[in-house]
């Protein structure tokens, strides 16, 4: 089983910027978290990408149809979930591939602009507000629902 975890743009400075939003975590002991969570699951993979380019993100899914599949996806797009059709229209374009969407901070209580992801309807769920945390809980969902 291989799941692909995708963070977006200015995801690269978790715990460096913003303590008060998104708290003091890195990406880096995200990876590490999420790699346990892996180890807990034999014959699970992981692959990480994170980037601050919309293209990028869109490639790698649309890569998922040819020739680099993958079994699930765990998306942080970060500020593309308010404005990317591109990275909602190649999650949908991989229709058959489960996708959680998390978000670090509650979006629903932050600024009104932020209420709204294009991209969370073209995946199976959403989880926010849980911090960092919100991607192990994601990893173990998706985990499951591929099991089954
Ligand atoms: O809460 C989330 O996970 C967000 O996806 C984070 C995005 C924001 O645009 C979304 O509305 C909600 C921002 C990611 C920027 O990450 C930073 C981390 C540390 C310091 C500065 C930015």
């Amino acid at each position: 089983m291989k799941i692909l975890v995708i963070n977006g743009p200015n995801l690269g400075l978790l715990g460096v910027r913003e303590p008060e939003i998104y708290g003091k975590v890195t990406l880096a002991d995200v990876i590490c978290q999420l790699q346990l969570v892996a180890a807990e699951n034999p014959g699970c993979e992981l692959e990480f990408l994170q980037s601050n380019h919309e293209g990028a993100i869109v490639d790698r899914l649309n890569a998922i149809l040819t020739d680099a599949p993958v079994d699930g996806i765990v998306i942080n797009p970060a500020a593309y979930t308010h404005t990317s059709v591109a990275i909602a229209d190649a999650l949908r374009a991989c229709d058959k591939v489960p996708a959680i969407e998390v978000h670090i901070s509650n979006i629903n209580s932050r600024e009104s602009f932020r209420h709204e992801s294009l991209t969370a309807p073209a995946c199976v769920g959403m989880i926010a507000g849980l911090g960092t945390d919100g991607y192990e809980w994601a990893l173990r969902a998706l985990i499951r629902r591929i099991q089954k």
